[in-house]
């Protein structure tokens, strides 16, 4: 097989890991599969939910006997401790696997161990840290050395780069199909982050509607004087709220929700203690913060954004925008990942590198 193949394995196994986003997190996305000698797929499985079996095994399991002198492609170095699940090394071993094709290496040390285990008993190992095993572990890799959830920042705005609904018609930018898309990933996600701009301007709810639901996002206002009008919605019992505002405010009138207040620098509220507040408090592995443009700046200026996630309607706002997408995203140093189509709108997807 050439490195090419190996590699086209590899992200075949990326593409199987993703199906667990929603179910297997706390644990990080995991794909596996193995390639018998005549390069025939004879098993394929991925880390479907948490607590339960790893991606090697359920490959394995489908595999059976003929997992004996085949080669496993594994998205992330198979882990070597007892934890809810008995070791894959072991597994992988036991089954008679030959070779195994690793693309990245586990940050998580208790885990970790598995590929000299794996040499120790004769097994052929290939470490790639291929770069789209490394883009899927991030999120986890980064939880796990810093304490900081993965964060992506989404919003729906004009092709000029305006977050203003058009006045008068529908109160949306996005077409129906990509707010579909939303729901999915909030179902499938640990906290929602908006600022108090559009709780007091849109009054949105923040939960997960015509959707699948995994779990139930906290929702989260950054709302630095305690603003909010508490009759609104985002208050309400369908999901848990929490409120953070700044160190010093009197918190004694609000009642709606718990507040967590955060030091602040130069007037602006630091973001970073209640993102870790959502990693430790929550077991947030991923954070969508859905606007405004205020809540936007502030989290990138602190280097906290990961990610974009950007619905781009085929509208013109008459009015130049007070603030300027287009500009804020140009200022920041992105790769686009891809560009899809959803409904009328174009999808941008871009990493943020930092
Ligand atoms: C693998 N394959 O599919 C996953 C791994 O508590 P446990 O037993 O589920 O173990 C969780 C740890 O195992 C997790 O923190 C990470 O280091 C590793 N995850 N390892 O070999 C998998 N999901
Ligand atoms: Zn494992």
């Amino acid at each position: 097989m050439t490195a090419d193949e190996e590699r086209s394995l590899l992200h075949q196994a990326v593409r199987l890991a993703e199906q667990g986003h929603g179910t297997a997190e706390p644990n990080p996305l995991v794909g596996c599969i193995i390639v018998n000698q005549s390069n025939d797929i004879v098993g394929e499985g991925f880390h479907e939910r948490f607590g339960e079996g790893h991606a090697e095994v359920n490959a394995l399991l489908m595999a059976g006997t003929d997992a004996r002198g085949a080669t496993a492609f594994v998205t992330l170095a198979p882990c070597n401790h007892q934890g809810k699940t008995p070791p894959c090394s072991q597994a992988l071993i036991d089954a008679g696997i030959a070779k195994v094709v690793i693309g990245a290496s586990d940050p998580h040390e208790e885990a970790s161990g598995g590929i000299q285990k794996l040499k120790d008993s004769g097994v052929e190992v290939t470490l790639l840290e291929d770069e789209l095993c490394c883009e899927l572990l991030a999120p986890f890799a980064q939880k796990f050395t810093t304490g900081l959830p993965w964060i992506t920042c989404k919003w729906a705005q004009s092709r000029n780069g305006s977050l203003e609904t058009p006045s008068g018609d529908s109160p949306w930018i996005s077409s129906a199909e990509s707010q579909q898309l939303v729901h999915e990933e909030r179902g499938c996600i640990d906290a929602i982050i908006v600022g108090v701009g559009t709780v007091i301007e849109d009054n949105p709810s923040l939960t997960v509607r015509n959707a699948t639901q995994h779990r139930t996002p906290v929702r989260v206002v950054v709302d630095p004087m305690l603003r909010s009008p508490q009759e609104n919605a985002i208050f309400d019992s369908q999901a848990p709220t929490i409120i953070a505002c700044k160190e010093g405010v009197n918190t004694s009138a609000f009642t709606a929700c718990p507040i967590i207040q955060l030091p602040h620098t130069n007037g602006v509220m630091d973001l970073q203690p209640l993102c870790k507040h959502l990693a430790r408090e929550y077991d947030a592995t991923h954070v969508m913060a859905e606007g405004g443009a205020t809540l936007f700046s502030h989290i990138f200026s602190q280097n906290l954004a990961n990610e974009l996630w950007v619905f781009v309607a085929p509208s013109v706002s008459a009015e130049e925008p007070i603030v300027n997408m287009n500009t804020l995203v140009e200022q920041l140093d992105t790769s686009l990942l891809h560009t899809d189509t959803c409904g009328t709108d174009t999808v941008n997807r871009y990493k943020v590198n930092g």
